[in-house]
């Protein structure tokens, strides 16, 4: 497919937005960059093929949401009124509500009533140019219903033209049938299942949430260690609620990324700097549980960490649908610039998955486009609850 007579954000060089007026690109039919660049430079055998006219719109790498749980069951309206009401996020997760509430809902779905349900949001996402969404399990916290989580978010996959990238997420909440028990559950239920998930090949990459309401650094070393052993990356919800320096132990397994990050400081920046970990940026969270503290941004810009944003859409802390939402949240309450914020949801968040050649438009990249009805780059993230979208081009087609 060739796209002619657009604005191009490759992403690449030095120039803002490495961006390209008057710009061609053409998708073979492997769905690889086969050419892209200024028009008038394009060969005279591509030239002369047919082409889409987009009048001057702006195409970008399709959008990459790198951190989600968007698979599963029930819904926490009743937790946001709490919430209102004044009670803590903390403290509604320690009466038994929170993670562990989703977690009884989602072991009583059905595998097709969890999917069904998970296309509602994943659908609210395309429709933005998403084109690559990672999805992690952890509603489960059993053998069964782990597996059936990561199963439904690979079925994704064939249900919409969208890439799925999976996390095991078993280190994410203690069952209430594990209560003060929460090494047991680590080694009789957590590690065992990341092997068998492991087995089915449903596994990408390996995270965990290292907090006071959810599990030590010790516990998450050994997760992290079972990963190790089995070659499967690994990526930490840290320093989300506290410090609690999940983000040294997680840059010392060589992290993809560090997410949340919010109680970070400059030593957990200079081993993510080391390790060569992305910290993922959750404005969604931040603003619903009215976080006040903010992720070092400008730490992670004198390092040089790259930073990506996502929805990390889930029913507590981030009820949150809309990537481009996330992109004017990053700014408005994160002081990232526009152009930070589109190199954070597309080049960004691949290097967060891990994914090779993927988020700038480049001969040989991953040829997965959104397609803009607007010409300056920056609209992507001005805008609140509108949505600009013209085309997307997923794959070879
Ligand atoms: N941190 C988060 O923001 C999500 N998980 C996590 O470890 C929240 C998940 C939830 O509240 O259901
Ligand atoms: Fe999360």
């Amino acid at each position: 497919m060739l796209y002619k007579n657009a604005t191009l954000a490759t992403l690449d060089g030095n120039s803002p937005y490495g961006l390209v007026e008057k710009g061609a690109i053409w998708v073979k039919d492997d769905g690889v960059i086969g050419w892209v660049g200024e028009q008038k430079a394009l060969p005279a055998e591509l030239a002369k093929e047919e082409a889409i006219d987009l009048d001057g719109r702006l195409i970008t790498p399709g959008l990459i949401d790198c951190h989600t749980h968007i698979v599963f069951g029930g819904n926490r309206a009743r937790e946001f009124e709490l919430r209102l009401q004044g009670a803590s996020y903390e403290e509604i997760a320690k009466a038994g509500g929170g993670i562990v509430s989703t977690v009884t809902a989602t072991r009583a779905a059905s595998e097709d009533a969890l999917l069904e349900n998970a296309l509602t949001r994943i659908d609210s996402l395309l429709a933005e140019g998403v084109t690559c969404i990672e999805i992690k399990s952890g509603y489960g916290l059993d053998l069964e219903t782990e597996l059936k989580m990561l199963r439904v978010a690979r079925r994704i996959a064939d249900e919409r033209p969208v890439r799925i990238r999976t996390s095991f997420l078993g280190a994410h909440a203690l069952p209430a049938e594990f209560k003060s028990r929460a090494d047991h559950y680590i080694d009789e239920i957590c590690i065992p299942t990341l092997h068998a998930a492991h087995k089915q090949g449903l596994v990408d990459a390996v995270d965990g949430f290292c907090e006071n309401i959810a599990f030590s650094k010790e516990q998450i070393g050994r997760v992290f260690n079972a990963a190790k052993a089995l070659g499967i990356p690994v990526k930490l919800h840290a320093e989300q609620l506290s410090r609690q320096g999940g983000t040294a132990l997680a840059a010392s397994y060589g992290a993809l990324s560090v997410d949340h990050v919010e109680y970070a400081i400059a030593e957990d920046v200079m081993a993510m700097a080391k390790a060569g970990s992305v910290a993922v940026l959750l404005p969604g969270a931040f603003y619903a549980l009215k976080e006040t503290q903010k992720p070092p941004v400008d730490l992670f810009r004198a390092h040089t960490v790259p930073m990506a944003l996502a929805t990390d859409c889930n029913p507590g802390s981030s009820p949150v649908h809309s990537l481009l939402l996330i992109m004017n949240m990053g700014c408005t309450l994160f002081g990232l610039t526009p152009e930070e914020a589109l190199r954070a949801t597309t080049l960004h968040a691949a290097k967060a998955l891990g994914l090779e050649k993927t988020g700038k438009l480049m001969k040989d990249w991953q040829g997965d486009l959104a397609i803009w009805d607007v010409r300056d780059p920056a609209e992507l993230s001005y805008r609140i609850g509108f949505n600009p979208l013209f085309m997307r081009h997923f794959g070879g087609h």
